[in-house]
């Protein structure tokens, strides 16, 4: 549904909405700029509209502010959702000068990089979701060799052999048929963007 590919980096992002439902309740934004990627997943509390207007609104806030650091980005995530449903978030930023990634989750989100020499990294989500009230983060900060490949899913995602598919070498497009094959959930709102460090 959304392709970004510059010579740093390559993203493909895809969901699919619960059941029959007309409103996805799983939202995300990419950036891809000559310097920089930025990326957010956010899975609205339950499903329907109203989870799609909490995830929408986390995204809207890394779309329009995309130079805030990550903490400061999650801050303002936290506190568009009051009086709002709830929502899983976690953001990704590649720097592609200084060769790092930063990325910070709060909630059921899962993101791993596989690595050249055959290294699986999944940094581990601060648990509970974000709804104003105060909350920590963990930014979590790597470098990065050329030629990673990475998934970042939400928690409606049926799970596969990650290690096997990010390590296969596949391009992108392939990577992406393989998992929309698979994925044939109705009982949530589902999300994965995968993709290559180049
Ligand atoms: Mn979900």
């Amino acid at each position: 549904m959304i392709h970004v590919e510059n010579k740093h980096l390559e993203a493909h992002a895809f969901q699919t909405a619960k059941g029959s439902n007309m409103f996805c309740g799983d939202s995300f934004y990419l950036s891809l700029k000559e310097d920089y990627f930025i990326c957010v997943l956010a899975d609205g509390l339950g499903s329907g509209q109203f989870a799609h207007e909490a995830s929408r609104a986390v995204t809207s806030v890394v779309e329009s502010k995309p130079k805030e650091t990550i903490n400061t980005l999650m801050d303002h995530c936290n506190q568009v959702l009051i009086r709002k449903r709830g929502a899983a978030v976690a953001i990704l930023r590649v720097d592609f000068k200084k060769r790092i990634y930063e990325y910070s989750c709060v909630g059921n989100i899962r993101f791993f990089v596989h690595t050249s020499n055959n290294k699986l990294v999944y940094p581990m989500p601060v648990r509970g979701f974000l709804s104003g009230r105060p909350q920590k983060f963990r930014t979590h900060r790597y470098s990065y060799e050329e030629n990673s490949a990475f998934l970042l899913h939400s928690d409606g995602f049926i799970n596969i052999n990650t290690r096997e598919l990010l390590g296969s070498k596949q391009s992108v497009w392939a990577m992406t048929d393989r998992l929309k094959a698979v994925q044939k959930n109705t009982n949530d709102d589902m999300s994965f963007i995968v993709g290559t460090l180049l």
